[in-house]
């Protein structure tokens, strides 16, 4: 019989877990730090496409030699509301924090300002690089271009990357409105978990390796592919995505770059682009106020929840219980780290 014990760790106990994985595994301590708490955050806000499960892709893709976890990201003031930063081959998050502070003090003096940020490797979700933004009174919308694995619609060949999109704004009297979605049909993380457990997935989510529509997720990982959400509309805003992550940052469209000489390499290798507005410039004070009246209405007219919800609710049950591991897993992530860490299992459920 299969093992249902569910083991609870603490926010900072699982953050020091996947740290020291990072360490072991090639990744500077500053950006271990960084991607560790990434992990972590997916994880205790039920981002499970993107949370612990992703762990093994991260160390393959390191062990590979196709990512460097060591990269010092070089940050370039190019205009008065626009900053560059080259990753350097390395994840994105880390190029992201070295450009903050220039593209927050643009933003204080111009109201708006963009990051353009190329040579970067993304792989997790979007929705921790722009709430940050939220928190501190700020909107931001971010796209991030990915694997060439999503066909364009009507087309035969895969072209786009699940290219997500995220967007945060501060709202009164709650946590910032965010939503963070793929610009295809579902996540290529979900793909990987329906196979893993067998599930089916909906149709129109993608084709087989000859074109033909599939609700097998073995057949979209199989040389099939995935399509973009709502047929041309959901097409247009993958090619956006397209267009703003690499052709405008300089870095690689999701079909461009070549992975094949590094053998386990996951990461895609791509670029990430933000916009950051100061949404009260020109004193428009009740902005926070009006966010909220339009999310009122919205489920006042009954839509259940908004987006961000479900995640808010996973975090505080996880910030009270502790963030919920099943003992495999767990034990996967002791295994890769090789190493004794000072783990406080706080609770065990079996
Ligand atoms: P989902 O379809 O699960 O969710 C998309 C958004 O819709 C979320 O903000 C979610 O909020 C919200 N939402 C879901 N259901 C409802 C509902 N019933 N009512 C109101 N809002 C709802 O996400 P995807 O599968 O499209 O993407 C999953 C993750 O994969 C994202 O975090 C994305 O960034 C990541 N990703 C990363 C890529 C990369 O290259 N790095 C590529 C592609 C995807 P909530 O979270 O609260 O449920
Ligand atoms: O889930 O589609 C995805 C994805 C691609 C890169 C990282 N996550």
């Amino acid at each position: 019989m299969a093992d249902t014990t569910t083991i609870h760790l603490s926010y900072a106990d699982l953050v020091a877990l996947l740290k020291s994985i990072f360490v072991r595994n090639g990744v500077s301590e500053h950006n271990a730090q960084i991607l560790a708490e990434n992990c972590a955050s997916c994880e205790r806000d039920g981002s499970l496409s993107h949370g612990v499960f992703r762990m093994a892709g991260y160390i393959s893709s390191l062990n590979s030699g196709w990512v460097d976890g060591k990269a010092v990201p070089e940050v370039e003031d190019v205009g008065p509301a626009f900053v560059r930063v080259d990753a350097k081959g390395g994840f994105t998050q880390p190029a992201m924090l070295a450009g903050r502070p220039l593209l927050i003090e643009k933003v204080r003096q111009t109201g708006v300002a963009v990051l353009a940020i190329r040579r970067s490797h993304h792989f997790s979700a979007l929705w921790p690089d722009v709430e940050p933004f939220a928190e501190a009174g700020f909107v931001a919308l971010s796209v991030v271009n990915s694997m060439a694995c999503v066909v364009p619609y009507g087309g035969k060949k895969a072209v786009f990357g699940t290219n997500p999109i995220a967007f945060a704004s501060p709202r009164a009297g709650a946590s910032p409105f965010v939503f963070d979605q793929a610009s295809s049909a579902i996540a290529h993380g979900d793909v990987q978990i329906a196979a893993r457990a067998g599930h089916e997935l909906k149709p129109g989510t993608g084709v087989d390796c000859d074109g033909q529509p599939t609700n097998d997720p073995n057949a979209i990982l199989d040389g099939g592919a995935l399509l973009p959400f709502g047929g041309h509309k959901g097409n247009s805003i993958a090619l956006m995505v397209e267009i703003l992550s690499a052709a405008l940052t300089g870095g690689y469209f999701s079909g461009e770059f070549d992975w094949s000489g590094h053998k386990g390499a996951q990461t895609p290798f791509t670029g990430q682009f933000f916009v950051v507005i100061d949404p009260t410039r020109g004193g428009n004070d009740v902005f926070a106020e009006r966010v909220a009246g339009i999310c009122n209405l919205v489920l006042e007219a009954g839509q259940e929840r908004l987006p961000g919800d479900r995640r808010h609710v996973t975090r505080a049950k996880a910030e009270k219980d502790g963030i919920p591991l099943s003992k495999k897993s767990y034990e996967q992530l002791r295994d890769m780290a090789l190493e004794q860490v000072p783990i406080v299992v706080r609770k065990v459920e079996t």
